[in-house]
């Protein structure tokens, strides 16, 4: 049965709140368009909070700031955080030049790498909104869907410049994009001055008879109907024995496999996330489970079928069990396969064997199929920009983006690849980046390290992340080198609170903000990405973690088995027990 008669006869006071909000939002407009011409204050109405994010907009307030604007009796500073949607992660020079401009015209002069593989701005006053959309649009690149309850920005093996494969999954991704995209035209109305043409008009009688657009499922938006989906919905590719997508965190996942060099087909996966509460263990990270193999033409109708099954079963009354795992927990796996089978028309083949080395990025140079080379920066937590007394990163690659023709992929580790140099041209991309200071040595702990955004902007955090993690791994730098580690690359992954938006529960050191200055430390994640960690200390400070880790990594250096990973170590040694299961990950 789908959402629409599912849900016909049951009252809106049995569902969450943000049900009723998708239902009565005329298909995600709201009182949007009134919000954004109020000039007495800098925020949108409370229920045009949770519709922004399907534009790919979020309002937040600098909490830096809070008390002393309180204190003043002055609203919060309200911006709003940009996120662009960009399958696959790809910018032309062109473009970089726009995003660049953009982020100093209307947002806080930095652009952020996300951990899906696009750029977020920060700061953006409610009066710019609408300017910063205009001007990404000129560069044909949107946000819609980049938030909110539906396909999110489509990530996979980064760089389709490296190999043919790496340019059919790339395709891929944009073809299950378009595909899942929303049919709305509210962003193009709202934001981009689109005119509200005869199917306008149209669209809101059907809306005023609601029982007939029931009755003929929704025309307005045929694939996620005005319900639209339970909660977030997250597609990744992955090309083996690479694993930078960490294939397993997502709702699905398309595991690429090659035969005699071309791409054959792809193992599918469904159920992983790795949001949960802390204190309450019926929420956890889940890996996803695979279900089966399918052709490379198959995978955008076998994605659409997945989400349709999500859209149909998920839960809509809890948004804390509303992802596709916990749907796949409760309908049980078999049960979730048939329905997706069923939109399908046909059953799926047996899933095939992969094997992944690691989770990490290609830094450096490597030279692609075509004798072209790219080079992948590290960029620490994602994050550009031209640092007081440090590299100029921003200027530094404004100037590659001026000067050279290839384009800037960015990468889900929160790092960046200049791709398609010429072998002729290697030494002036390395010089403009020595130029501008962008160090390119590292230790392997910094650059195998990862942080989600947290403060001041994330309303949900409950401890430093990015503004943190580099003076951390300073010290955890000094631990290695005593250990004679520091060629080693040991996974480091830090949120500012347990919704894991750095994905900290793959990692083989986690750290998840508990309160200010205070961390759960979760250890024994696997080195490729393929196992849950779990937790080993909680609420603990700076020098406590220092305190624990610092005889783990001895211990390390002096017992490990030849090529044994530290996840894999502290396993093995009965430091830890293993997280065999994302319902067991609270297991002692
Ligand atoms: Fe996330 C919410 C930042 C990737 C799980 N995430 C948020 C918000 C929007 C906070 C909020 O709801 O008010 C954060 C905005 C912070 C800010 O100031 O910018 C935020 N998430 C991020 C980013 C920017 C982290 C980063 O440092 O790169 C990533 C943007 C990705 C993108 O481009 O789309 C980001 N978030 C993730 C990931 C990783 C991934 O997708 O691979 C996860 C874990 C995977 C998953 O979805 O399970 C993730 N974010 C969450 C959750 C928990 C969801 C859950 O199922 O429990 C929330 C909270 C929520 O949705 O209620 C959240
Ligand atoms: Fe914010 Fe928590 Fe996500 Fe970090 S993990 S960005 S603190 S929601």
């Amino acid at each position: 049965m789908d959402i629409i008669a599912k849900l016909r006869d049951v009252p809106f006071d049995e569902l969450h709140p943000n049900e009723r909000l998708k239902v009565e939002s005329d298909y995600l407009r709201g009182s949007l368009e009134a919000g954004l011409a109020d000039e007495a204050t800098g925020a949108v109405a409370e229920d045009d909070t949770q519709l922004t994010k399907f534009h790919g907009f979020y309002m937040q307030d600098d909490r830096d700031l809070r008390d002393e604007r309180r204190h003043q009796k002055l609203e919060p500073l309200y911006s709003f955080m940009v996120r662009l949607r960009l399958p696959g992660g790809v910018i032309s020079p062109k473009q970089w030049l726009t995003l660049d401009d953009v982020s100093s015209r209307y947002a806080n002069g930095t652009l952020r790498i996300t951990t899906r593989q696009t750029f977020q701005y920060h700061g953006v006053f409610k009066e710019n909104l609408r300017a910063h959309l205009q001007a990404i649009d000129k560069a044909m690149i949107d946000c819609i869907a980049a938030c909110g309850d539906v396909n999110r920005n489509v990530i996979c093996s980064a760089n389709p410049h490296r190999s043919q494969i790496h340019r059919q999954v790339y395709e891929l991704s944009h073809a299950i994009s378009d595909r899942l995209l929303p049919s709305t035209r509210a962003y193009h109305e709202i934001f981009l001055g689109e005119e509200r043409v005869a199917g306008g008009a149209e669209e809101r009688e059907t809306v005023s008879s609601k029982r007939d657009a029931e009755a003929e499922g929704d025309p307005r938006e045929p694939l996620y109907t005005r319900h639209y989906l339970p909660r977030k919905f997250k597609v990744a590719l992955a090309i083996p024995p690479e694993n930078d997508v960490d294939l397993f965190a997502h709702d699905v996942g398309f595991i690429a496999h090659v035969e005699n060099g071309e791409l054959d087909g792809f193992t599918v996966c469904i159920g992983g996330g790795m949001g949960m509460t802390h204190g309450e263990p019926s929420t956890f990270p889940r890996l996803s489970d695979p279900i089966g193999y399918c052709t490379p033409e198959a995978v955008p109708a076998v994605a659409e079928a997945i989400m349709l099954t999500q859209r149909d079963n998920g839960n809509r009354r809890d948004r804390k069990q509303a992802r596709l795992k916990y749907t796949v927990e409760s309908m049980g796996l078999d049960a979730f396969k048939a329905e997706v089978e069923s939109h399908l028309g046909e059953a799926l083949a047996p899933a095939r064997e992969y094997h992944f080395a690691d989770n990490g990025d290609r830094l450096g140079w490597i030279e692609g199929d075509d004798g072209l080379w790219h080079y992948g920066l590290f960029v620490q937590n994602g994050r550009i920009a031209d640092f007081d007394d440090g590299p100029q990163l921003r200027s530094g690659l404004r100037e590659i983006a001026e000067t050279h023709d290839g384009d800037i992929v960015l990468t889900t580790n929160q790092n960046l690849i200049v791709t398609q140099v010429p072998a002729t041209k290697r030494e002036e991309i390395d010089a403009i980046l020595d130029r501008h200071r962008v160090v390119a040595d590292h230790s392997r702990l910094r650059r195998s390290a990862m942080a989600c955004v947290a403060f001041p902007t994330c309303g949900l955090a409950m401890a430093e992340s990015e503004r943190y993690l580099p003076s951390l791994i300073d010290k955890l730098d000094t631990v290695m080198n005593e250990a004679g580690l520091s060629d080693d690359a040991i996974t480091v992954r830090m949120t500012g609170c347990p919704n894991g938006c750095a994905r900290p529960y793959l990692a083989e050191i986690g750290f998840v903000g508990k309160a200010p200055g205070h961390y759960n430390l979760y250890l024994g994640g696997g080195f490729s990405g393929q196992r849950l960690n779990k937790l080993y200390r909680e609420n603990i400070d700076e020098a406590t973690i220092l305190g624990e880790l610092e005889p783990l990594i001895q211990r390390y250096a002096a017992e490990r088995e030849t090529g044994e990973p530290f996840g894999d170590f502290v396993i093995r040694t009965g430091v830890i027990k293993e997280t065999t299961a994302g319902r067991a990950f609270h297991d002692a």
